[in-house]
Parts: structure tokens; C-alpha cells; sequence
């Protein structure tokens, strides 16, 4: 059963880490070297994977989001056991694709469940300088998207919410909406600084008694199934596993320039053709600047 489609936002590589991307897939993108799928044209973390029915992440807020709904038609017309999920913030929903998507969704009835984490900001912009509704479940309740609000923090609840959604979706050929409460205790990004515009105490209060990996450490501890023994040691194979593919990585050539204009046309258009030209010209010029066999 092929059961997932995936249009993630930036925050989700667990979803493809879950879903059998290796460490050194994640590495080779980052590192944009001739393995990584996308061929080194996109930023860090904007992974894809055609294996894994996971769209290539994009950074312009919530345009994954009336994606998956194209998808999950195009899974509704195919009759194929499956929906797609798309995961946004709450900066997402104060996109018009938001509010598009799900209108789209609802009257087309079909197979997507839409997975917002409500984090409470977009960067610097709290969510109460975005909307005036209660959150987002009464957003997607006004469009006559079936909606549900979840503890984000927590895991089995966020699981059971999932499994029931695909459920409806498949079965009933319909859009869900999970509103996932939680909140960014980190930065928004490593250039951003959050305590400029939040209390220190807050993000502490989040980070120490909320976090939901510590929660659910908690409770898997609590039914005996891990250990602080198990958890020490297997934070230190994974650390090893991850400085290794990035050591591997960052051996691998880059992919050749060539591959730079291709994929999107079959003919390229004369403006493509001109900046492939002076770029081979700008090498050329500065071979000191590039790799022995960047040119070809
Ligand atoms: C269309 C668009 N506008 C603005 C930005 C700049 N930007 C990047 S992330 C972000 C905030 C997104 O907030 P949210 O959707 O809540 O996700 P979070 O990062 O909080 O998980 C903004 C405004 C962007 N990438 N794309």
C-alpha cells in the first residue's frame, strides 16, 4: 500500500527520515554534491525524494500547501488507495494558498490531510498579529474541512489523531485538518536571536516542562522499554552516524555545471542559454576560484 504523499514545509525531515531517506541523503542535499537528488540547485534542508513521494521542500511560505491538494485530486481521479499530507505553520495559514487550498480541498472532497503547527509565531510575528480567530481549527471548520485540535506535544496523540485522519481521508475521500498546539522553543533559524522578542522564561517554561521529546522519553521509560543507558548510548551512535555522512559528504564532487540549466525545459530559452554562457565564461576567467573539472 503506497499511503503517503508528502508536501512539506522546512520543519519535517523526520517525516523522511521515517520513511527510509538515509542519513547520507540528508547530508549529500545539504551539502548540494553530485549525489544529492536535487542536483545541488536548492538550499540546505530543501529536501526531495520522487522514492518517497516527497515533494521537494520549498521556502516560499505555504505553496506546498495547494500542491498537495492538486495531488490528492490527482489521487482521487486515479482511485489510489492513498492521500497526501502537507504539513504548515501558522504563518502559513495567514497565506492566501492557505485559504485557497483548503476551499479547493472541501468542495473537491478530496484525500489530504493538512497538519498545521500552531507554534504560536511566524519568526518575530506572534500569532495574535496575525488573527483574530481561535486558532486554526475554526478556519478550516468555516471552510467545511472535518478539524481537530491536538496537543502537538504530545506523540500519541498527535499518532492516534494521524491514523484516524488518513483513515477518514482515504475511506470517506475527504480533506482533515489537525491543528498541532505547540511552540517553537528554539530560533526561529541560526540567524535569528527569538530572545529579542520573547521572554527568556517562556521559551524556558516550553523547553523544560513541554518538550514532547522528554515527554514521550517519560512515558516509554515509564512502560520500561528505554533506559537512561539506552538513550546515552544511542544519542552517541546516531552523533557518529551523522559526523560521518557529513565527513562523507563533503568529499563528494559538486554536480557539473551542465546540470545546473537542465530539468525544467526541454528546449532552454535563449536567457538560459546566455547565462550558461557567461558563467563558463566567468570559470574560465577565474579557473584559481573553481574545481578542475567544474566546467563540464
Ligand atoms: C511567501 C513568503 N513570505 C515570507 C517568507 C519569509 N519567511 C520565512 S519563514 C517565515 C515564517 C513562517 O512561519 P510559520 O509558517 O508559522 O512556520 P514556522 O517557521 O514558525 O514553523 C517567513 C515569514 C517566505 N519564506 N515566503
Amino acid at each position: 500500500m503506497e499511503m503517503f504523499y508528502g508536501a512539506m514545509q522546512y520543519r519535517e525531515p523526520g517525516v523522511l527520515l521515517w520513511r527510509g531517506f538515509t542519513l547520507q541523503e540528508f547530508a549529500n542535499q545539504c551539502f548540494g554534491n553530485k549525489f544529492d537528488n536535487g542536483k545541488g540547485r536548492q538550499m540546505p534542508i530543501h529536501y526531495g525524494s520522487t522514492k518517497h513521494n516527497y515533494f521537494t521542500v520549498a521556502s516560499t511560505v505555504g505553496t506546498q500547501i495547494p500542491h498537495a491538494v492538486g495531488a490528492a485530486y490527482a489521487l482521487k481521479m486515479e482511485e489510489r488507495d492513498a492521500c497526501t499530507v502537507t504539513y504548515f505553520g501558522d504563518g502559513g495559514t495567514s497565506t492566501g494558498d492557505f485559504h485557497a487550498a483548503l476551499n479547493f480541498a472541501a468542495v473537491m472532497e478530496v484525500p489530504v490531510i493538512f497538519i498545521c503547527r500552531n507554534n504560536g509565531w511566524a519568526i518575530s510575528t506572534p500569532s495574535a498579529d496575525q488573527f483574530r480567530s481561535d486558532g486554526i481549527v475554526v478556519r478550516g471548520q468555516a471552510y467545511g474541512v472535518h478539524s481537530i485540535r491536538v496537543d502537538g506535544n504530545d506523540a500519541l496523540a498527535m499518532y492516534n489523531a494521524v491514523n484516524e485522519a488518513r483513515t477518514m481521508a482515504i475511506g470517506e475521500q475527504k480533506p482533515i485538518l489537525i491543528e498541532a498546539l505547540t511552540y517553537r522553543a528554539g530560533h526561529h533559524s541560526t540567524s535569528d536571536d527569538s530572545t529579542k522578542y520573547r521572554p527568556g522564561d517562556e521559551i524556558e517554561w516550553w523547553r523544560m516542562a513541554q518538550d514532547p521529546v522528554t515527554r514521550f522519553r517519560k512515558w516509554i521509560e515509564m512502560k520500561g522499554w528505554w533506559s537512561a543507558e539506552a538513550e546515552s548510548e544511542f544519542r552517541s551512535s546516531v552523533r557518529k552516524q551523522v559526523l560521518n555522512a557529513i565527513q562523507v559528504a563533503e568529499k563528494v564532487e559538486k554536480p557539473p555545471i551542465k546540470e545546473l540549466f537542465t530539468d525544467v525545459y526541454d528546449f532552454p530559452p535563449p536567457n538560459l542559454c546566455e547565462q550558461e554562457a557567461s558563467l563558463r565564461e566567468a570559470i574560465r576567467r577565474h579557473p584559481q576560484d573553481y574545481p578542475p573539472d567544474f566546467l563540464m
